[in-house]
């Protein structure tokens, strides 16, 4: 009998990956049938996405050898005490080369001031050019699949890249920082600050009142992490103070943000839909098939959710 594939994912998101999953999964030499309903007993593996309509319970779901999170954030399911399964989070070349674009994107145009000078075409010749990303250090909170690629990519440019992770780690061109000083020491350096960590307890508030002065006066502030990373009263006091310059936020503790948040309003916050990255079916599905080719061979499965540290 072959394998049977639960896509749990949404039911508007299946008619965008039935056929690059059925590919995958024939690319990697698997033979399976995937589904959008079975009865629970007798599905293999779930593909998971959270949702109103994707399973909560997963007790009933007795022979499933593993969970795929089309998301590569999993707070959502992380700590679903019916999960005893395997859990393993999204890491999609096509979701991180997003989440790369959408970094640099902003983290050039901060550099370079282009809201001013999109706001400044009134006849005024104002030859102020702007400092080159040598000059402008950019501290990254985070340096898993995302963080790390973001890094990279900015380090590539020329720009001074301090990174932030919860375990000492080494990368060529980057100043890699850990524990409490190190987030101090990369604040205390960076002019704009990303966050690309996932929601977990440890992660909750981690730009709060206290570490937002360790910033320069005037530092800007890209979240495409989550909205839990921020303490949101602290950052709208922050740039109401002066101290924050600029906010740019993708994610929110509500989703949509309501639309009478004062982010809407402030001139100082951009605020985007959560947009910033998202898994693409033609590159995620050789993922999912290659670890569903993995679990039935026997091998470990890639990009396995630490249960205990969240993510
Ligand atoms: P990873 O799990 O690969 O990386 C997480 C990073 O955060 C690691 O470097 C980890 O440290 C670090 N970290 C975790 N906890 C702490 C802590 N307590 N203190 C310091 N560092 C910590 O995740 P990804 O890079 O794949 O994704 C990051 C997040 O991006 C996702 O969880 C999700 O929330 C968000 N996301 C947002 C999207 C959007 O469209 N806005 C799209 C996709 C993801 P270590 O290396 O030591 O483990
Ligand atoms: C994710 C996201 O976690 O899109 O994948 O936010």
């Amino acid at each position: 009998m072959k394998p049977l594939v639960l896509f749990a994912g949404g039911e508007a998101r299946w008619p965008d990956w039935q056929g690059p999953l059925a590919e995958a999964l024939a690319a990697a030499g698997v033979k399976a049938e995937i589904t959008t309903e079975a009865p629970a007993g007798k599905v293999d593996f779930i593909l998971y996405a959270p949702g109103d309509d994707t399973p909560g319970d997963f007790t009933q779901f007795t022979r499933c050898r593993a969970v795929f999170s089309l998301w590569a954030g999993v707070e959502r399911i992380v700590t679903n005490p019916t999960l005893t399964q395997p859990l393993c989070r999204m890491v999609d070349p096509g979701l991180t080369r997003g989440m790369v674009e959408y970094v640099a994107g902003h983290v050039l145009r901060l550099h370079l001031g282009l809201d001013a000078v999109l706001a400044a075409q009134d006849g005024r010749w104002n030859p102020v050019a702007p400092p080159l990303a040598s000059e402008r250090p950019v501290a990254m909170l985070g340096l898993g699949a995302l963080g790390e690629a973001c890094a990279r990519a900015l380090a590539g440019m020329g720009f001074e890249v301090l990174g932030w992770s919860r375990r000492p780690k080494s990368l060529p061109g980057i100043a890699c920082h850990h524990g409490r000083d190190g987030l101090r020491h990369a604040l205390g350096r960076a002019q704009i600050a990303v966050t690309l960590l996932p929601a977990t307890a440890g992660t909750e508030n981690i730009l709060d009142a206290e570490t937002l002065t360790w910033l320069p006066r005037g530092a800007s502030i890209i979240n495409p992490g989550r909205g839990s990373l921020i303490d949101d009263a602290a950052l709208l006091a922050a740039l109401d103070s002066g101290q924050i310059g600029q906010a740019t936020l993708d994610v929110f503790r509500t989703e949509p943000l309501p639309a009478d948040h004062p982010y809407w309003r402030h001139p100082s916050v951009t605020v985007t839909p959560h947009i910033a990255a998202e898994t693409r079916p033609a590159t995620a599905a050789h993922v999912i098939a290659e670890n569903i080719r993995r679990s039935l061979a026997g091998e470990p499965l890639l990009h396995l959710v630490d249960r205990q540290a969240g993510y």
